[in-house]
C-alpha cells in the first residue's frame, strides 16, 4: 500500500487487502517490564498459536478459552522450563482479535527469556512496539482513538491522566462524533434540496439554520477543549523559575517541592545549571525549572548557566519571575521583567520578611507579595500557576476527548469552515457557497470518527508504544 495512502477498514474482522502479511507470522513478546518481579507475563499471538501452544504447553486437565490452567511450559525440546498458568484465547475472542496465548511465569527475567527463545525456535517472531494493540486495531477490535488511550493509560504518571485516558478507552469519542455529523448532514442534504431544486424546495430560514449549526459548534467546541485539558494533565507545564541572582529562586524550588533539591546559599551565582523538578497542582503536573540568576559581567562558568536560562524561559509555558522584594530593583530586575513582558508570568516579590519596598516600584497588579518562607506564598503561587496554565478551572476530563493530533486537526478544520458558514448566513452569501464550507466540515469529521486513516497517522500512534502491549 502507497504510504500515506488512506487505509479503510471495514468494521469488523476482516482485514482490507494488503495487511494479510501481518496475520500469517505468529508474535511473542514479554509484557512485563524487565527485572525480577512476582510474574512475568509472555503473549503470543497469530494463526500458529494453537499449534505452538501444544509444543510449549502441557497440562493435565484440558485448557479451555480464557480459562487460567496450570501448565508446564516447555522448550523446543520438551525440557521443563517453568511451572505456570497458561490462558488461551481462542480468535476473534481476545485482545488482538487473534488466537492468543498468555502465559503467566514464575517472575524471572531468564525464565520469561528462555520462553520466549523457546517460542521463536518453534517459528514464532518478535512482537514489534505496540504490534498487540496494533493487531486489535486492524482486527477492529478498537478504534485508533481507543489505541491512544491504551498508550496513554500504560502512560499515565497522575491520577487525573489515568481518568482521562480511561474515559477515552471505551471509544464514545466515535459516537459523539457521528451524532454531530448527523445533525450537520441533514443540513447539508436540505442545502442540496434547495440548490437543486429552487422551486420545489423553499430556502430554509437563515435564523433557523444558525440555530440548528450552534449545537453541532458547541459539542465540537467541549471536545477540543477537553481535549485541551486532556493533553494538560498528560503533558503538564512546565514553569520557569528565573530573576536575579540571589532572589530566593532555588529556595523557591526547595519549598514547593518540599524537600532540598537545590542548592541554596547567600553567594550571588550558587545555581549553575538548569534543575527540574515536578510536583503536581489539580491533577497537572507543573515541571519546575530553576534556573542560574541572570546578571551582567558574569563569569564565563555563570554565562554557560544564564546561557541555559535562556533556553529554559523560551521552552517554558509559563514565566515564574523571582525578585528580591525587600530591596529596590537593581537594573538585573529590571532586565528580567522586561525580557518576560508579553508573555505569561507570574511575578513573585520574595523576601517579605525583610521588607518590601520593591513592590510599588512597577505597575504589575497580580505580583504576588511574600516569602518562600511562607505556606500562604506557597499556596497563592500555586494557584497562580493553575490560573495561568488552566485558568484555574476545576480539571475533569471524564468524558471521552480529542488525544490524537489527526483529531484535533479534522475538528480544528470542521470549527474553521463551520465559523466561515455561519459569517456567510449572517452576511447573506449565497446558499450553495454556504452549503460547500458545511460539506467540508463533514468531511473533516470524517477523518475523526470513521475508521480511515493514513499510514503515517497510524505509525505515529503505535511508534509510542512498548514491545509487548
Ligand atoms: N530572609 C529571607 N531570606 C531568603 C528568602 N528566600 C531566600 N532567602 C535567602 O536568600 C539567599 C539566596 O537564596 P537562593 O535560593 O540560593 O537564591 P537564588 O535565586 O537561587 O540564587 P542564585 O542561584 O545565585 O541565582 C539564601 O541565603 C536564602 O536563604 C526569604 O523569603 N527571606
Ligand atoms: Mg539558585
Amino acid at each position: 500500500m502507497d504510504p500515506g495512502a488512506p487505509a479503510a477498514l471495514p468494521p469488523g474482522g476482516a482485514q482490507p487487502n494488503g495487511r494479510s502479511a501481518f496475520s500469517t507470522d505468529t508474535i511473542v513478546a514479554i509484557a512485563t517490564p524487565p527485572g525480577k518481579g512476582a510474574i512475568a507475563i509472555v503473549r503470543l499471538s497469530g494463526p500458529a498459536v494453537p499449534s505452538l501452544s501444544q509444543r510449549l504447553v502441557r497440562t493435565n486437565a484440558s485448557m479451555h478459552p480464557r480459562v487460567a490452567t496450570r501448565a508446564d511450559v516447555l522448550d523446543e525440546g520438551g525440557r521443563l522450563l517453568d511451572r505456570a498458568l497458561a490462558i488461551s484465547f481462542s480468535a476473534p475472542h481476545s485482545y488482538t482479535g487473534e488466537a492468543m496465548l498468555e502465559l503467566q511465569l514464575h517472575g524471572s527475567p531468564v525464565v520469561a527469556r528462555e520462553v520466549v527463545r523457546a517460542a521463536l525456535a518453534c517459528g514464532a517472531r518478535l512482537a514489534q512496539p505496540g504490534e498487540f494493540t496494533r493487531r486489535a486495531f486492524l482486527n477492529g477490535k478498537l478504534d485508533l482513538h481507543a489505541a491512544v488511550a491504551v498508550a496513554d493509560l500504560v502512560g499515565a504518571e497522575t491520577r487525573a491522566a489515568a481518568a482521562a485516558a480511561l474515559a477515552n478507552l471505551g471509544g464514545g469519542l466515535a459516537e459523539e462524533i457521528r451524532s454531530l455529523r448527523a445533525a450537520l448532514a441533514s443540513v447539508v442534504e436540505e442545502l442540496a434540496g434547495t440548490i437543486d431544486f429552487p422551486e420545489e424546495v423553499p430556502e430554509p430560514g437563515r435564523d433557523d439554520l444558525q440555530r440548528r449549526l450552534e449545537p453541532v459548534v458547541a459539542g465540537l467546541e467541549r471536545l477540543r477543549h477537553d481535549g485541551e485539558l486532556g493533553r494538560l494533565v498528560r503533558e503538564g507545564v512546565a514553569v520557569a523559575i528565573v530573576g536575579p541572582p540571589n532572589a530566593g529562586k532555588s529556595s523557591l524550588l526547595n519549598a514547593l517541592l518540599g524537600f532540598e533539591r537545590a542548592i541554596v546559599s547567600e553567594i550571588p551565582g550558587t545555581t549553575r545549571d538548569a534543575i527540574e523538578d515536578a510536583i503536581i497542582v489539580d491533577g497537572v503536573p507543573v515541571r519546575l525549572i530553576d534556573t542560574a540568576g541572570i546578571r551582567a559581567h558574569a563569569d564565563r562558568l555563570e554565562a554557560a548557566g544564564i546561557e541555559r536560562t535562556q533556553a529554559a524561559l523560551a521552552a517554558a509555558g509559563i514565566a515564574l519571575v523571582v525578585l528580591d522584594g525587600s530591596e529596590p530593583l537593581r537594573s538585573d530586575a529590571l532586565d528580567i521583567l522586561e525580557r518576560t513582558a508579553g508573555r505569561p508570568r507570574i511575578v513573585f516579590f520574595n523576601k517579605a520578611d525583610l521588607g518590601t519596598r520593591a513592590a510599588g516600584q512597577i505597575d504589575e497588579p497580580a505580583a504576588i507579595v511574600g516569602s518562600v518562607r511562607r505556606q500562604g506564598t506557597l499556596d497563592e503561587l500555586r494557584a497562580a500557576i493553575g490560573r495561568l496554565g488552566w485558568s484555574g478551572e476545576r480539571i475533569d476530563v471524564s468524558r471521552p476527548h480529542l488525544v490524537a493530533l489527526h483529531e484535533f486537526d479534522g475538528v480544528n478544520a470542521a470549527l474553521g469552515s463551520l465559523r466561515e458558514a455561519r459569517r456567510a448566513l449572517d452576511d447573506g452569501e449565497p446558499i450553495d457557497f454556504i452549503a460547500t464550507e458545511l460539506h467540508r466540515a463533514y468531511s473533516s469529521l470524517g477523518h475523526v470518527s470513521e475508521r480511515v486513516a493514513g499510514e503515517e497517522v497510524i505509525d505515529g500512534i503505535f511508534s509510542r508504544f512498548c514491545i509487548g502491549k
